[in-house]
């Protein structure tokens, strides 16, 4: 039974130079686990709290020493020395400790630094891989690693919103190992940046995410670049390479009407709207493809989708399993997009990812727009069997080191990449 010895925490910055949190976990065993935090820009509303020192004249309010200060001192005093059975009883104590339901008084930051560095301490312990490690936690054996969905393209809340939608995506359809799929990318990468290089005469200028950002008249013209770059890259749209789009519409909803660019459009005419994508673009998954609040239109839309696109929820859903019933018993999505800050503790995401494999449903692992050169992302996307994982684009350490951690992963275990339906 791993106990923990100490814990001491560290305020760093994140890929947009913000801070976020950092926890170390020593066990009784000298065995160390370190992990650190991401944090999202186009934030869900039932998303677990991040705690923010909120003073303006540091980190615009953003400063984590109040976060970082509970790991240090009333975490720290209330768990070491105690005999845990594992992760659950474990993360069932943090979310005690806290008290609150969005994890709003320690702080989902501090709270899932220690629930990660704890897990990376304990695989050190068993003296086993993380994947490893998060596989047992699921009861699960790795049998695959995820494919990756890579942002090509950028909008919204994470470029300068030149356009409403978020994320165009590249899925490398046809690639066999996470190798072949990297590379495929690389190629459809380059072939957009020339391409948009010449289409706006700017400079490729990456988002947050490292996707390119030039100023696209519409959301169309983005999916029509990135199917293009596809073919300027000799490999065939919807064959070899497919779309994904995150349409983040949550962001982009007032007064029940989706505003996207010139377009006021009702629920109706958006689900028509992202139906005529399908039939244009080889787009193969549609992510909050309606707002988290338009309940009552997601089963239409998911049912419009169906046998052709996935209707992934993310900030829908917020990786809340109470909010994944929902959607499971309104038939309101069909994907998961699993995003273990949104929750606050690995327990809890775990019983997330759990309950949308009760219901068939795909479960794509994700990484936020601001993150950490931490790779545990990567362990999580095998050991909990993720059909994607979404990290961002093939550039920036931040997203690189995921990138670099399934490499090393492929290389030890041999496994293939899971089968795109
Ligand atoms: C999303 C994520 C990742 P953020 O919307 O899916 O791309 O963004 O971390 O800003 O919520
Ligand atoms: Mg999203």
């Amino acid at each position: 039974m791993p106990v923990i010895q100490n814990l001491c925490a560290l305020e760093i910055l994140d890929s947009r130079g913000r801070p976020t949190v950092q926890a170390e976990c020593t066990l009784a065993t000298g065995h160390v686990g370190i992990a650190s935090v991401p944090s999202g820009a186009s934030t869900g509303s039932a998303e677990a709290i991040e705690l923010r020192d909120g003073d303006p004249a540091r980190y615009r309010g953003l400063g984590c020493q109040r976060a970082v200060g509970h790991v240090r001192n009333e975490i720290r005093r209330a768990l070491a020395g105690r005999n845990f059975v594992g992760q659950a009883d474990l993360d069932r104590a943090l979310a005690d400790l806290d008290g609150t339901t969005s994890k709003a008084r320690l702080g989902a930051n501090a709270l899932l630094a220690v629930s990660l560095a704890y897990a990376r301490a304990c695989a050190a312990q068993l003296g086993i891989p993380l994947y490893q490690h998060f596989a047992d936690l699921l009861g699960q054996t790795p049998r695959s690693l995820p494919r990756p969905t890579i942002n090509l393209f950028s909008g919204g809340k994470h470029a300068g919103g030149q356009v409403p939608i978020q994320d165009v995506l590249v899925v490398p359809a046809s690639a066999r190992t996470m190798d072949e799929a990297l590379a495929m990318t690389f190629a459809v990468y380059q072939a957009a940046a020339d391409l948009t290089a010449r289409n706006y005469s700017a400079r490729p200028l990456r988002a947050d995410e490292g996707g390119l950002a030039p100023p696209f008249p519409s959301a169309e013209a983005m999916i029509a670049d990135a199917a293009e770059a596809i073919r300027r890259a000799g490999l065939r749209p919807g064959h070899d390479v497919a779309l994904a789009v995150d349409v983040a519409s949550t962001h982009f909803y007032q007064n029940g009407r989706y505003l996207l660019g010139p377009e006021s459009l009702d629920s109706p005419e958006m689900i028509h709207h992202l139906v005529q994508w399908l039939d244009l673009y080889p787009i193969v998954s549609i992510e909050d493809g309606l707002a988290e609040e338009d309940w009552e239109h997601w089963p239409i839309l998911c049912a419009r989708l169906a046998g052709r696109a996935l209707a992934l929820g993310d900030d829908l859903l917020c990786t809340n399993p109470a909010r994944i019933r929902r959607a499971i018993d309104a038939k309101a999505a069909t994907a998961l997009l699993l995003k273990v800050n949104q929750v606050g503790t690995l327990t809890e995401a775990g019983e997330a990812c759990r309950l949308a494999r009760s219901a068939a449903w795909h479960v794509t692992v994700s990484a936020r727009s601001g993150e950490t050169e931490d790779s545990w992302l990567a362990d999580l996307a095998v050991g909990w069997a993720g059909n994607q994982i979404k990290v961002g684009s093939i550039t920036q350490s931040e997203r690189l080191a995921k990138y670099n951690r399934l490499l090393a992963i492929e290389a030890e275990t041999g496994l293939p990449l899971v089968q795109w339906p």
